[in-house]
C-alpha cells in the first residue's frame, strides 16, 4: 500500500495466515506473478516461504497453481479449494482465479489450513462485476473533479490528465480484485469535452491506467459520448444508420484496441440529462447501442448502455408523467433488439438512487435482452459518507427480489452487477472509514448475489480489523447493521424519495424539488401525502409489474408499508399495517433516527483504543456531523409535516 493510504480491507495482518507458511506455486503467467508476488511480500513479513514449481522440496502447507482439469467447471475465474492431508490447495485454470482463490484462502485465514476439506468448487454468479467512477478528467464547474464524490479528487485523473503516478491506482486493483471485482469504467458517464478525447488522441492515457489494473484481473472500460463521430470525427451527423458514422466507430474502436487489447467496452449515456442520443435522428436505443456494439464485437469488447432515460424537463403540473415509468416505457419495446454485444444497464430502482425504492420493473421485463444492474455505492442520496449507512441489507433485498418469471434480480442480471464507484484520493480511498464496508460489500454480492449480507461484513471485519476482539467486531455490527435503516428512518418517509436540497442531494429540503422540472415529486397537502401510481386512479406505473406485484402495489391494503408513499396518495390519518397512522409513523420514525444515531456515535466513542487513532478520529468527527444533520432532517420534516396537516404528535414531543 502507497505510504499514508488505509490499507483498507487488506490489512497486512489480513494475510499472516498465508505468510507465515509454505506456498509452492505452479504454473506461469501474468497474473500468477501477481500472485508470487502477494505471497511473496506476505512471507517476507510474516516469515513464512514461497517456492515455485518444485516438485521435491514438499510438504507444503499451501499449493496454488493452474491446473488443466475442468475448465468448463471452473472457467477463466473460478477455483477448486480443499484442505486435505495437511496441504490447502488451490487450483484454477486460469489467472484470474488463481488470485481470486488466494483471496479466498487469506478471507479464511487460519481457517483454511485447519480440518479436512474436500475439494469445494467457487465461481462468481456473475461475469460482470464492474464499477463506473464517475470522475472527470478536468474539474468541473460544479461537479468537481468527481460528479458525486465524496471522498476527494480522481484516482485516474488530475490537473486535466491522467496521472503521472499511477501507484495508487494499482493498490486499488488490489483492494477490488480481494472483493472479486473484475472491471472499471474510468470515466464520467457525463463526457465533457476533456474526456470525450480519451477516446481518440488521449487514449494513451486510459492505457496507461488499463497497465496499472491488468496485473489484478481487471479490465478497463471508458465511457463516451454519442456525438463523438461530431465532436471528435467532424462528421456532420452521428446517426447511427449512417455508413459514414459505422466506419468512424469502427475505425476508432480498432485504435482503441490496439492500444488496449483487452479493453473492456464503452459506456453509454444517451439521451439523458442532456447527454446526446440516437433520438435527435429518430433512431431507437437498440440502433444507437447496435452501433458502438458492432464497433466492439469483432474485439470481444461490450456496449453498456444505460437506461436511465426520462424527462428532466417535465412540467410539474402535469400529473400524467411519471418519471417513475420512463425507463420500462422507452425499453420494453425494444426486447430482443439489442445487439450480443450490448448489455442495457438499468439502475435498480426507477427513479434515482433512493434509500427506499421498489425494484425497477425493467427488471425481469426484458427476457431477451442482456441486462446489468447499476447500484450506487457512492451514497448520493444516502448521507454522502458523512453518514454511515450500510447498503449491504438494501442490496440484497434487490438482488433477491424475484419478478414474475420467478428468477431473482442477481439472476436476471446476465450482464452484469455494476455500480457507481465511492473512492477518491482520500487516504481512507471513502472519506467516511465506515464507507469501504460498502465497496467490499458491493464486490462480494456481485460475486455471489444471494450471499447473507452480514456474512460478507464479518469477512470485512476480519480483513480490516483481523486481530479484533469480540467486543470491536461487535461494536462494528452494531454501528453498521441497521444504519441503512435508521437513515430511512430520519430522511424522506415510506418510500416517497428526494426531500434532498436541490442541486448537491445532501441535507433536508422538503419542497426542494417539488416544483421542478425533474419529476420527483411527493404531492404533500393538507390532507395527506404521496404518488398515486396505481392503475386505477393513478400514473399507472404499478401495472408495469408481473403478478404478484403488481396488485400488491396497486392497493394502498396491499402496498408493503415501506413503499406506501411511492405508490399512492393517503390521507395523513391512514393506518399503516404497522398499526400506526402515517403522519404518526414520520413524527416516530424521526425521533427514532436521531436516538439511533446518537447511539451509535456512543458505541462508536467506546470503541477508541480498540481502533487506530487515526481512523477512530475521522469516524467520530462524521458521526458528529451525522448528528447534526440527522437532527435537522427530523426538525424540518416534522415541522412541515406538523404544519402541512395540523395533526399534533400524539406523544406531545416537541416539534418546532
Ligand atoms: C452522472 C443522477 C445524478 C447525476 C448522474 C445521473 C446518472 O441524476 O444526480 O449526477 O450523472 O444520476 O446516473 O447519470
Amino acid at each position: 500500500m502507497p505510504e499514508g493510504v488505509d490499507p483498507a480491507w487488506l490489512a497486512p495482518a489480513a494475510l499472516r495466515a498465508v505468510g507465515s507458511r509454505r506456498t509452492l506455486i505452479r504454473g506461469s503467467g501474468p497474473l500468477v506473478e501477481t500472485v508470487h508476488g502477494e505471497v511473496a511480500e506476505a512471507c517476507r513479513r510474516f516469515g513464512g516461504r514461497v517456492v515455485r514449481d518444485a516438485s521435491d522440496d514438499g510438504p507444503y502447507d499451501l499449493a496454488l497453481g493452474l491446473g488443466t482439469e475442468g475448465p468448463e467447471l471452473l472457467g477463466e475465474e473460478g477455483f477448486t479449494f480443499a484442505c486435505e492431508g495437511g496441504t490447502t490447495t488451490v487450483t484454477a485454470c486460469g489467472g484470474r482465479g488463481l488470485l481470486y482463490g488466494l483471496f479466498h484462502v487469506v478471507r479464511l485465514g487460519e481457517a483454511a489450513f485447519s480440518g479436512e476439506r474436500s475439494p469445494q468448487t467457487h465461481r462468481p454468479a456473475l461475469a460482470l462485476r464492474m464499477l463506473d467512477h464517475w470522475d472527470n478528467v478536468a474539474v468541473h464547474p460544479v461537479m468537481g473533479q468527481v460528479e458525486r464524490g465524496y471522498a476527494g479528487g480522481s484516482l485516474f485523473w488530475e490537473d486535466g490528465r491522467a496521472r503521472g503516478d499511477l501507484e495508487r491506482v494499482r493498490a486499488y486493483g488490489r483492494l477490488l480484485a480481494a472483493c472479486g471485482i473484475n472491471a472499471i469504467s474510468v470515466n464520467n458517464v457525463n463526457v465533457h469535452a476533456a474526456e470525450a478525447r480519451l477516446l481518440t488522441d488521449r487514449i494513451g492515457e486510459v492505457a496507461d491506467i488499463a497497465y496499472a489494473l491488468r496485473p489484478y484481473g481487471i479490465r478497463t472500460h471508458l465511457s463516451v459520448s454519442f456525438a463523438a463521430p461530431i465532436t471528435l470525427g467532424g462528421l456532420s451527423t452521428a446517426d447511427p444508420l449512417d455508413e459514414v458514422v459505422r466506419g468512424w466507430w469502427a475505425e476508432a474502436t480498432r485504435r482503441v484496441y490496439e492500444a488496449i487489447p483487452d479493453f473492456g467496452g464503452y459506456v453509454v449515456k444517451a439521451d439523458s440529462e442532456g447527454q446526446p442520443g440516437p433520438f435527435a435522428y429518430g433512431r431507437s436505443h437498440s440502433e444507437g447501442a447496435n452501433l458502438l456494439a458492432a464497433a466492439v464485437e469483432p474485439f470481444g469488447g461490450t456496449v453498456h448502455w444505460r437506461a436511465f432515460v426520462y424527462d428532466h424537463r417535465q412540467d410539474w403540473r402535469d400529473r400524467a408523467t411519471d418519471r417513475a415509468r420512463a425507463a420500462y416505457d422507452h425499453f420494453v419495446p425494444l426486447d430482443g433488439e439489442f445487439a450480443a454485444g450490448a448489455v442495457l444497464q438499468v439502475k435498480h430502482g426507477p427513479m434515482d438512487f433512493q434509500v427506499r425504492e421498489p425494484v425497477s420493473p425493467l427488471i425481469g421485463a426484458m427476457p431477451r435482452t442482456r441486462l446489468a444492474v447499476e447500484l450506487q455505492v457512492t451514497q448520493e442520496y444516502t448521507g454522502q459518507q458523512r453518514h454511515v449507512c450500510w447498503l449491504g441489507p438494501m442490496w440484497s433485498e434487490v438482488l433477491r427480489f424475484r419478478q414474475e418469471r420467478g428468477l431473482p434480480v442477481g439472476e436476471v442480471a446476465r450482464g452484469g452487477l455494476v455500480a457507481v464507484s465511492n473512492v477518491g484520493d482520500d487516504p481512507f480511498w471513502t472519506g467516511h472509514p465506515l464507507a469501504q464496508a460498502n465497496l467490499y460489500t458491493f464486490g462480494r454480492l456481485a460475486w455471489q448475489p444471494d450471499a447473507e449480507p452480514g456474512e460478507v461484513l464479518d469477512e470485512w471485519i476480519g480483513l480490516t480489523y483481523p486481530e479484533a476482539s469480540e467486543r470491536l467486531s461487535a461494536g462494528l455490527h452494531s454501528v453498521l447493521d441497521g444504519s441503512w435503516r435508521t437513515y430511512e428512518k430520519y430522511t424522506a418517509p415510506l418510500g416517497v424519495g428526494f426531500m434532498v436540497q436541490p442541486g448537491h442531494h445532501y441535507g433536508p429540503s422538503v419542497d426542494g424539488y417539488e416544483y421542478s422540472p425533474w419529476g420527483t415529486y411527493h404531492f404533500a397537502d393538507r390532507d395527506g401525502i404521496g404518488v398515486d401510481r396505481s392503475v386505477a386512479s393513478g400514473t399507472g406505473f404499478a401495472g408495469q409489474y408481473g403478478a404478484p406485484w403488481a396488485g400488491l402495489y396497486e392497493s394502498p391494503d396491499t402496498c408493503p408499508d415501506e413503499l406506501l408513499l411511492f405508490f399512492h396518495h393517503v390521507p395523513y390519518g391512514h393506518v399503516l399495517k404497522s398499526g400506526k397512522t402515517v403522519i404518526q409513523h414520520i413524527y416516530d420514525t424521526h425521533f427514532e433516527g436521531v436516538e439511533e444515531v446518537g447511539q451509535a456515535r456512543s458505541v462508536w466513542a467506546s470503541l477508541a483504543g480498540l481502533v487506530d487513532p487515526a481512523r477512530h478520529a475521522r469516524v467520530s468527527e462524521r458521526y458528529e456531523e451525522q448528528l447534526r444533520g440527522a437532527r435537522e432532517w427530523r426538525d424540518q420534516i416534522n415541522s412541515y409535516f406538523l404544519r402541512k396537516s395540523g395533526v399534533p404528535d400524539s406523544r406531545g414531543r416537541r416539534i418546532h
